[in-house]
């Protein structure tokens, strides 16, 4: 009885499945295959382990769901994948006006990776299915709105690994907290067609989030003038090469004005930023660099008594908008504005390198 019973729920299965595949079949056999894998991974058949930095393998519906998609369709392929039996297929409508086009995941995939701080680089592949070429730009969102672009070209039935590390992205965005990745495709039609797979991160070990910039010292004198100018030089020195051209922060103020959170409101603030003579990109690895000299005048209307010097890099080439008030135990620092790095040096709190006196 039992068996009759199983035999009825088999047959059952069978019927439902020839019934949504046969149409699909005799017009496109991949769809077919399509569609019984998806039937497969929806009944739970490919519930292995994820892979550790892992956004999206396109290998199951769910990985298709967590994207949405605007001016195409992103399905799953048999046609074109590096892993597992699939890749992502994206089809664009090509309706009049339609040059470019929108595909962005939330980063919620297989892994939910949003920290990125512990890998070194994020990879994917793409392959040109169509007649036409394809301008690409990829594009990493934090949850602080701050994006960083990579920018790409594929000829017809080219294909191409991309690499982006992420030391270039930790300048822009705040590794610890991406949101999303976004693909847009620039100049497609009806007839273009995107292959997508393994979209990864890669590396592991700590280099992004150990700080590895060192503070040496100050060149300052003991005592400066109010109404005059003094001399004033700093050094630093960078442990490991540093990837982008920063600039230097250099904020001078009274002492008293320290509990002023903002920067920006402390009465008396000198504010001496400016970009350092050699650029940062530039910079020797474990050698003393110079952010000097300067000549920096104190008004005479500032008051007189001991002045707290606060320096570090930050990074320009951010759109800003950080979260403010943030602890980021990292090599890179969002608690402003813009990405600071932080110093190797224990001690050196809110980058306060040096005091002197004013009279
Ligand atoms: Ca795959």
């Amino acid at each position: 009885m039992r068996t009759l019973v199983k035999l009825a729920a088999l047959l059952l299965v069978l019927t439902s499945l020839f019934i949504l595949g046969y149409g699909t079949y005799w017009t496109n056999p991949a769809a077919f295959m399509t569609k019984l894998r998806l039937l497969m991974s929806l009944a739970g058949s490919e519930t292995g382990p994820s892979e550790r930095g892992l956004i999206c393998g396109f290998e199951t519906q769910k990985d298709i769901l967590n994207w949405k998609s605007s001016g195409c369709m992103l399905s799953l392929s048999a046609d074109y994948f590096k892993s597992g039996i699939s890749g992502g297929r994206l089809l664009f409508d090509g309706a009049a006006g339609s040059t470019r086009t929108k595909l962005e995941d939330y980063v919620f995939g297989p892994g939910s990776v949003k920290d990125w701080s512990s890998f070194e680089r994020l990879t994917l592949w793409l392959s040109n299915g169509g007649t036409g070429e394809l301008d690409i730009e990829l594009q990493v969102k934090d949850s602080g709105e701050r994006r960083y672009h990579h920018a790409l070209h594929l000829e017809p039935g080219a294909e191409e690994r991309v690499f982006i590390e992420l030391e270039r992205l930790a300048g822009t965005v705040d590794l610890m907290r991406i949101v999303s990745v976004i693909i847009r495709v620039y100049g497609t039609s009806s007839e273009s067609e995107l292959f997508i797979d393994e979209i990864k991160l890669e590396g592991k070990g700590d280099p992004l989030g150990k700080p590895f910039i060192t503070f040496s010292r100050l060149e300052v004198p003991a005592v400066a003038y109010r109404g005059k100018s003094f001399t004033f030089n700093g050094y630093l020195r960078a442990e490991k090469h540093v990837p982008d051209d920063y600039r230097v922060f250099l904020h001078i103020y009274p002492e008293d004005q320290a509990p002023v959170a903002e920067t920006s409101g402390r009465a008396g603030l000198i504010n001496a930023d400016h970009d350092p003579p050699m650029r940062t990109s530039l910079w020797p690895v474990g050698a003393d660099e110079s952010v000097g000299p300067l000549e920096i005048y104190i008004p005479e209307y500032n008051p007189p008594g001991t002045y707290i010097i606060e320096m570090g890099l930050f990074n320009p080439g951010s759109p800003g908008m950080g979260e403010r008030g943030v602890d980021y135990p990292g090599a890179y620092d969002y608690s402003g504005s813009f990405p600071k790095y932080r110093y190797t040096n224990p001690g050196i709190g809110g980058y306060v390198v040096g005091r002197f006196q004013v009279f």
